[in-house]
């Protein structure tokens, strides 16, 4: 489907400042620091959103991690390939649209038109590749026949389930023992309880019709795709296996990312990923910030108090991406007092030296995101009246451009 318009992102190294460092980045399945520096392209899938409620800011929390990596990547001289789904089938979005009379392509249709619009603002790097779930329906057909081939399929009246432990390194996502998985998988989609399951933790391949609900005819008989597998599907197809970064929230990690690796992994007999990388929960009046919770503070509302998009992204890269935070009106405050001094910075004739602070953001994302460390470096770039370098402002504008994405 269509994705949104892309933000002019100018390249450092044309201002004779050279590319930048490596990426280094905490990857969950090894719980360790790795760098990750291809050759000339980087791949990476991001878990898009289900389009039933409007952008918080959790999901921009979690978006803007990622549009940092790429926005890391390119510095560096990388080409970056990036693929992201929408959930545009599924359960919760199904279940809103009941609620609320709404046709669920009607509901669909205008959260993601708002999606857009939200990340345009925030000046988000759009995905190359933004494929909808039921866009997708034959790619997941075509990944449950090849996991059919592996006998890692079996039916419960007419849905098929994916048996897990065909799967030799299943949990080697999450590093969960099998009871910390059972807790949990109820909780987040999973059907631990239904009769005729081999295995508790089997999950949802394919969904036989329902009444009522939408349902393609395939041939795997007429209904639609479960969660995991519309990642597993769409990321394999548009980056291929073994690809650099899944990334998305850490409420992702289990079951979502264990059982889109775990798919991929028996159907190609490949690794799905290099790395895994998840960003923190936001969470606000004392619990994660969430569509189901209704507990929200959108990005879309803060627009239309007048707030500057550059503001909120700022207060978004205030939090150290993998932390778990509490929003509160005084990030949104902070924010915007500090793009007022960056901006009375920037149209100063001289500031202070400019190729320092440049190293400093570009050391301070490379090392797993740092982002409060770059603000911290600019802050005090601002706060130096001591003028000497005219080539200052030019140069931490476009490094704020470039790599923050805050284009003063
Ligand atoms: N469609 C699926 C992924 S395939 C889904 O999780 N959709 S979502 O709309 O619920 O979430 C979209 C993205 O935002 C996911 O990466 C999720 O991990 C992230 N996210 C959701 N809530 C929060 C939160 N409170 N803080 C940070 N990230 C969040
Ligand atoms: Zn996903």
């Amino acid at each position: 489907m269509r994705s949104w318009q892309a933000p002019s992102v100018p390249e450092l190294s044309d201002l004779g400042l050279g590319t930048g460092p490596a990426l280094k980045i905490f990857d969950t399945q090894s719980q360790s620091l790795k760098t990750i520096d291809p050759a000339t392209s980087a791949r990476l899938y991001v878990c898009g959103i289900t389009p039933y409620d409007a952008t918080h800011m959790g999901h921009a929390a979690t978006y803007m991690t990622f549009d940092l990596i790429q926005r890391v990547w390119r510095d560096r001289g990388l080409e970056v390939i990036y693929t992201q789904n929408v959930t545009d089938v599924d359960d919760p979005l199904l279940e809103r649209a009941n609620a609320t009379g709404e046709l669920w392509t009607d509901l669909a249709e205008r959260e993601i038109q708002l999606f857009r619009e939200d990340m345009t603002a925030l000046a988000v790097i759009p995905p190359a590749f933004y494929i909808g779930a039921v866009e997708a329906i034959d790619l997941v057909v075509e990944l449950v026949e090849k996991l059919r081939e592996h006998g890692a399929v079996y039916a419960v009246d007419d849905d098929l389930y994916f048996s897990v432990h065909s799967d030799k390194s299943f949990g080697s996502v999450s590093r969960l023992d099998e009871s910390a998985m059972l807790a949990i998988f109820g909780e987040r989609g999973g059907d631990p309880d239904r009769p005729g399951k081999q295995h508790p933790l089997d999950c949802l391949l394919w969904q036989a019709e329902r009444p009522g609900e939408p349902a393609w005819d395939t041939r795997l008989g007429r209904g639609r795709p479960g969660w995991h597998i519309e990642c597993s599907s769409i990321a394999l197809r548009y980056l291929g296996a073994d690809f650099d970064i899944q990334g998305g929230g850490s409420d992702l990690i289990f079951p979502h990312h264990e059982m889109s690796a775990s798919e991929a992994r028996v159907a190609l007999d490949a690794p799905f990923a290099q790395s895994y990388v998840h960003a923190g929960m936001v969470g606000y009046e004392g619990e994660k910030m969430s569509k189901s919770k209704g507990n929200l503070v959108l990005v879309s509302a803060l627009r239309a108090e007048g707030f500057d998009p550059r503001a909120i992204r700022l207060a978004l890269l205030g939090h150290r991406y993998r932390d778990n935070w509490e929003w509160t009106n005084e990030d949104i405050v902070h924010a915007s007092a500090r793009l007022d001094r960056w901006l009375d910075a920037a149209v100063r004739e001289a500031t202070a030296p400019g190729a320092p602070v440049v190293a400093a953001i570009r050391a301070a994302l490379a090392s797993d995101l740092d982002a409060p460390a770059a603000l911290a470096a600019v802050d005090a770039w601002a706060a130096d009246t001591s003028t000497t370098d005219p080539q200052g402002p030019l140069l931490v504008t476009a490094a704020l451009d470039a790599l923050l994405g805050i284009r003063l």
